[in-house]
This record gives structure tokens, C-alpha cells and sequence, in this order.
């Protein structure tokens, strides 16, 4: 009777909430009065004091209203949750099985003992055993069946990592959420209690670690004040299983510690690192290590003295070396050369292969060029065979209309991950080649740079926390389809409600693709407005300012054609991709259409594969993009019965904010565009509702934090 009275009050109080949801518990709500998908836990059992059974007791008792009675296992159900280590899971587990999925992976399991039944989630260390309960947790709230369980999972990446580009002074750059959630300058007197809730969240989808500040890093993080405060942030993290890493700034011997250069051959230096590295680790004894942004963009580095990458980034791993800690050391350079940019990281990396210590792991960006919306995989990916290489994906939405456009983004993540770079033969995919399967190393990993802030609902749009959801999930298992990310993370955040669900899935699933054509579509590529790299400037030309910094350099848009010529008689960047590749990629006919302008300067009369010519299919692809996002706002307002208000009037007023960019981006792109090719927008597409001199008057006073 009481249960019932429970569940009938905590139905009225999610009423009352329905109304007033802000965003702010992400996918963790564990808001069900839905008594239909509860489990019928009557006990639990486990390790004493153990945190993963803690947290299964809070999002319990948000649930039903109570706390699941701790007993040994007795008549109904009982959910036991233990390490290898645990009597009652020895029994049912054996110890090879859990040894074989390593520290943290689990098995969740249903089993009957005489007539009790059990659900065990189990592992060999605590990490795993957090990962098995939200897993438990992400099937009750999804409404799945756990009558019959039989699921053992383990991680596809060592290291699932999220990179702040936070500022010491709460500024974020490329971040459109707010201020950043790390407050350094109340630190270590002033604990927020976001950063519990950001551990909890992080946790729930698999991310075992974090860098807290920017790559473009002030070398103040290395002061010893500094690193009292990252010791805070580190001890609330620690017990969910999430190690701190930092960013660190090449020159910070020079800078913070007064030598007179950091030069890495320099013993001065040397000496210098491995004193910080023990002060760091005596404050911080799981600390994960560094990442490194060197000779990038203007960032010092070992060239700054004539070393080479490997130089700088060995002398750093020597110094973390002996406690454990790693160094991530990015492969994002390009210089004002000659020389394609999207040549220039594996020109300098790929002689360095082998060079570098194990405890080194080159950190690639997913394209070879910048985080565009569309782009073809670093060449980088499956050419560095001995030394350990991972992935760095954008979650924060600096080129897809920051946040105030919905893109889901598990679908190029996908793309990405799924691209056969064929370095050992037929399906050696990125994520094969990353995650251990093709090329064995000490630690595989891989990072995402975060869009995550201090607004209310986290990451500015309450559907770019789906963004953040995708990426740890893919971290955690790049086999998951993006379907069914969406699935799990629609129903968490939202409902259960196949109307719905299925409507919205589709639009995020869709949500990319969209995006990419009313951007950039067929290959097109960097065609944003300067600096802030919201809206279109195809045209922008700054007197002065570097090639490689300026749309023309990308598009290369004349009477003749547009794209850049990147095969073997252009840039010949399609040579740095393994055969079949790079033939396919050299031939306009075989090249996929999709990046045809990424490595061909192609006539406007070329004729598609559907028939049309280039400038036709290019004016469909804008206009389709419009359309879609059109679609989208339709799709949003049919659903309004089953979503709050509150969430259902901000999405859908981002949306009409993304719907009036995507025309922007059609009339802006197309307008220009045709002064080159000098014909007329296909009669039954929507015609541009503004004048080209209109647009190109547009200059943002958009805040860029540096
Ligand atoms: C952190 C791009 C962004 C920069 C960013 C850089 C990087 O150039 O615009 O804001 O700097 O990439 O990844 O280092």
C-alpha cells in the first residue's frame, strides 16, 4: 500500500515537473512512474560500501520513491551487485569470464537459484562495476526487459576522453554554453556541485578521463596553486572512475619555472618536467598525464629550438613515466607553406612513426583539415603503425552552427569510424586501427572536445547533449549504431512514447546530413565567416591575412569550376591515402560524390551521377538542406503534447533560428556562387529572399574567447 501511495504521489510530482524541466539531469532523470518497466527488485546485495551500488541506490529511490532493502539473497529478486572478489558472484560468475573483460568491463546476468531469481552485475574492479550498474540503469529507464539478461561488454578504447577548451579565466573557446564549469578562481575554498554531476553524467556513458583546460594552455596551470585546485576537482572525480589530465604549455620551464628556454634537450628542463611531474603526482596520485598542443597555430614547441615532435613529446613521457602518466601529443599543425594544408600533419608526422616512447599517443583530429562538416579521414589514420595513434572529435558545434543548430552527430562520427583506411587490406577501419585490433599498443584512446558549459541544460541545445551522450557511448563501443545511440538517449531524456520517439529519431538522425547541405555540401569545405566560423562568407578575402585562413583557398570557385584540386596532378594529397584509395579518390568518376569537391576542381557542367549537372545538384543540395530543417520544425511542433514546455519552446526556437541560417547559407552560397558560374538556380527551387551585397554586409559581433 505504501509503495502504491509511492508511485501515485511521485506520478504528481513528475506532472508538476513535466512543466518545469530545465535540461539540467541530461539522460539521468530517473523520472519513471511507469511501474510497467520497473524491475521487481525486492532486495540488493553486494559489496560493502561499495560506490556502484550506491549509485544504483539513488537513481532507485528517484524512481520509486525508496531505497531497495540491503539483504542476503532471499525469496523474490534480488539485484546483486560485486567484484570478482564478492562470495555470493563467485558462486554464479566464474573468475576466467570477468578476468577476460578486464577491470572494466562486467556481466549483467539473470539467473534463478532454487526459486530466487537474481540479476548480478558484475566485474573485477569498481570502474567496471560503475559501468554495469548505469548500464542496468539505461535498460530500466529505456523500458527493456530484464527478465532473461545475458549481456558481458567491455570498452573498445583504453582511454575515453573528454578535452576542455577551458580557459583559466571561466572563458571557453569554442564553447557556446556559458561560462566554463570550472571555477578556478573560488577554487579550492568553493566546490560546485556541477562537478559531481558532471562526474556522475560522465560516468553513466563509459568517459574514464579529462582534460580540464584549453590546448591553447596557459602555462599559470602548472603553478602550485593551480595544481591544489585541480587536486580538488581530481578527488570528486576519482571515485567515478574518471582520471584529470591537463593541457600544458610547451614553454612553461621558460615561463613558470625561469629557466632560460625549454628547450627538451636542455637537462635543465628535463630536470624541470620531472620535478613537476612528482609534485603534480604527490597532489594527485591517479593523475592521467598531459596533452599537447605544440607549434600549432602559433603554440611553442620543440621546434622553437630545432627538435622534432617526437623530441618534445619523449622528454614529456620520461617525466610521467615512472608514475603511469601519459602524453597525448596533437598532430594538428599547418603552416603558411605552400604546401596543402590538409598535406601538411601526416607530411610531419608520418616520418616520426616509431620515434616516439610508449607511453606516447599521437592525438589526430577525425579530417585533415579541421573539424569541418564534412570531411574525409585523416590519411594519418592506419600510416602510423608504431606508435599508438587516437582520434580527436569535435562534440562542441564550432563548425555546424554552434548551439543553436540541432545535429546529431553520432552519424559522422560513424562515417568516420566506419572509413576503411585499408592499411592492412580490405576492412582495416579507422576504429581498427585505432583501438588496438590492427596495430597492438600500450594504450588505445580516444578524445572528444567537449560542449559542455554552465548553462542550465549543460551544452546550450537540449539536443547537443545528445552530442555528448553519442561520443561516450561510441568511446565506450564503436559498434553501437546511431540509431540506436538516439533510441537510448530519446528515451532517457525525453520518453518513452513511441510518437514520439520515432518522428524525433528520424529527425536526428537526418540532422547531419542536413546540416551538410545547407553548409558545405558535395565536398565543399571552410567556406565560414571569419574567426567565429558561424554563417557563410565564401567571398571573405582579408587583406594580409594567411591563404589557408580564407574560403577562395578552399573552394577555389571560378568560371571555370569550383573545388580544390587535391589529385595526383593537383596537391596530390590522395597520395597519402593507402590503394585503392587513393585511385578511387584520384578519379572524378570514382571519387564518392559526397567528397567530389574535396579532391577535384570540378567543371559546373560535370555531369552527376543523377544526371544533373554540378550547379544543378549543387543548388538542390542547398535547397534540400532548407527544406529538411523546414521539416524538422513540422516533425518538433507534432510533438509538443508529449514534451514539457519549457524544453519543447527552446528547441523549437532554435529551430526557427536554424531554419532562417539554412536560407542564409543557400542564398549566401548560391548567390556567389553563380557569379561564377553564371547560371540560373533550377526554376523549381525556392528562389533567394536576399540580395548577395545584403549578405556579404553581415559581420557578427559574436564573442570569441581566447
Ligand atoms: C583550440 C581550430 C579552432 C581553434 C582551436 C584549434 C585547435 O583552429 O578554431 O579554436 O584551438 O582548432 O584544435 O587547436
Amino acid at each position: 500500500m505504501r509503495r502504491i501511495f509511492c508511485i501515485i504521489w511521485l506520478c504528481i510530482v513528475s506532472i508538476g515537473v513535466i512543466n518545469a524541466e530545465d535540461g539540467s539531469r541530461l539522460w539521468l532523470r530517473f523520472q519513471s512512474c511507469n511501474t510497467a518497466t520497473l524491475p521487481n527488485f525486492t532486495a540488493i546485495n553486494g559489496n560493502k560500501g561499495s560506490f556502484a551500488l550506491q549509485q544504483f541506490q539513488e537513481a532507485w529511490s528517484l524512481m520509486t520513491g525508496n531505497n531497495l532493502p540491503e539483504r542476503n539473497l532471499s525469496a523474490g529478486h534480488t539485484l546483486l551487485i560485486g567484484t570478482s572478489k564478492n562470495r555470493e558472484i563467485k558462486k554464479v560468475v566464474k573468475a576466467k569470464e570477468l578476468k577476460e573483460l578486464g577491470t572494466e568491463g562486467y556481466i549483467i546476468r539473470t539467473v534463478m537459484q532454487g526459486n530466487k531469481m537474481v540479476t548480478l552485475v558484475a566485474s573485477l574492479g569498481e570502474g567496471g562495476l560503475l559501468y554495469g550498474v548505469y548500464h542496468l540503469l539505461r535498460l530500466i529507464q529505456t523500458g527493456t526487459d530484464l527478465l532473461s539478461l545475458q549481456i558481458s561488454e567491455k570498452p573498445s578504447y583504453d582511454i575515453r576522453i573528454l578535452n576542455h577548451w577551458d580557459n583559466l579565466n571561466g572563458t571557453v573557446e569554442r564553447g557556446y554554453a556559458g561560462y566554463s564549469i570550472w571555477q578556478w578562481d573560488k577554487l579550492p575554498e568553493v566546490i560546485s556541485p556541477r562537478y559531481k554531476e558532471y562526474a556522475r553524467a560522465n560516468a553513466s556513458i563509459g568517459i574514464n578521463g579529462t582534460v580540464l583546460n584549453n590546448v591553447n594552455a596557459s602555462p599559470d596551470i602548472l603553478t602550485t596553486s593551480y595544481l591544489q585546485k585541480v587536486k580538488i576537482i581530481a578527488d570528486i572525480l576519482r571515485p567515478y572512475h574518471i582520471k584529470v589530465y591537463l593541457s600544458v604549455n610547451f614553454s612553461s620551464p621558460k615561463i613558470v619555472g625561469g629557466l632560460s628556454d625549454s628547450d627538451p634537450l636542455n637537462p635543465q628542463v628535463q630536470k624541470w618536467w620531472h620535478e613537476k611531474a612528482t609534485e603534480i603526482y604527490r597532489l594527485i596520485p591517479d593523475f592521467g598525464g598531459f596533452l599537447v598542443k605544440a607549434n600549432s597555430e602559433g603554440q611553442p614547441g620543440p621546434m622553437d629550438y630545432g627538435r622534432t615532435h617526437s623530441d618534445g613529446a619523449n622528454m614529456l613521457a620520461d617525466a610521467l613515466k615512472p608514475y603511469g602518466g601519459i602524453v597525448m601529443w596533437r598532430a594538428f599543425v599547418y603552416n603558411p607553406s605552400p604546401e596543402d594544408r590538409a598535406k601538411q600533419a601526416y607530411l610531419e608526422f608520418k616520418p616520426l612513426d616509431g620515434a616516439f616512447r610508449n607511453n606516447v599517443i599521437i592525438q589526430v583530429k577525425n579530417g585533415p583539415v579541421d573539424f569541418q562538416p564534412r570531411e574525409p579521414f585523416s590519411p594519418l589514420f592506419g600510416a602510423i603503425q608504431q606508435t599508438a595513434i587516437m582520434p580527436e572529435l569535435q562534440i562542441t558545434q564550432e563548425y555546424l552552427g554552434f548551439s543553436n543548430h540541432l545535429v546529431f552527430l553520432a552519424p559522422q562520427w560513424k562515417e568516420f569510424l566506419e572509413s576503411d583506411t585499408h592499411c592492412k587490406g580490405e576492412n582495416s577501419t579507422v576504429a581498427k586501427s585505432t583501438d588496438g585490433t590492427i596495430y597492438p599498443h600500450t594504450h588505445s584512446a580516444i578524445a572528444g572536445v567537449a560542449n559542455i558549459g554552465l548553462d542550465t541544460n549543460w551544452c546550450g541545445h537540449h539536443f547537443a547533449q545528445a552530442n555528448w551522450y553519442a561520443f561516450g557511448r561510441l568511446a565506450w563501443d564503436h559498434t553501437l549504431t546511431a540509431e540506436e545511440i538516439a533510441t537510448e538517449w530519446i528515451r532517457m531524456t525525453f520518453s518513452n512514447e513511441p510518437k514520439f520517439e520515432k518522428p524525433v529519431k528520424e529527425m536526428m538522425l537526418q540532422s547531419w546530413e542536413t546540416a551538410v547541405d545547407y553548409m558545405m555540401p558535395l565536398g565543399l569545405h571552410h567556406i565560414f565567416a571569419w574567426d567565429h566560423h558561424y554563417g557563410p562568407e565564401p567571398w571573405c578575402n582579408i587583406p594580409g591575412a594567411r591563404a589557408d585562413w580564407l574560403p577562395p583557398y578552399y573552394h577555389n570557385a571560378g568560371t571555370d569550376g569550383i573545388g580544390f584540386d587535391r589529385t595526383t596532378t593537383g596537391s596530390d594529397a590522395v597520395s597519402q591515402y593507402y590503394s585503392p584509395l587513393r585511385e578511387q579518390f584520384n578519379n572524378l568518376e570514382s571519387c564518392p560524390e559526397e567528397l567530389l569537391l574535396w579532391f577535384h576542381h570540378v567543371p559546373w557542367n560535370h555531369s552527376m551521377k543523377n544526371g544533373r549537372t554540378l550547379w544543378e545538384e549543387l543548388c538542390y543540395r542547398y535547397d534540400g538542406g532548407v527544406q529538411r530543417v523546414r521539416e524538422f520544425q513540422k516533425i518538433w511542433d507534432r510533438v509538443e503534447p508529449f514534451v514539457d514546455s519549457d524544453r519543447f519552446r527552446h528547441v523549437q526556437s532554435r529551430l526557427r533560428i536554424q531554419s532562417r541560417d539554412a536560407v542564409w547559407w543557400k542564398d549566401a552560397c548560391l548567390l556567389y556562387f553563380q557569379t561564377f558560374s553564371k547560371k540560373p538556380i533550377p526554376y523549381d527551387i525556392e528562389r533567394p529572399v536576399h540580395e548577395l551585397e545584403e549578405l556579404q554586409q553581415i559581420k557578427l559581433e559574436l564573442k570569441h574567447h581566447n
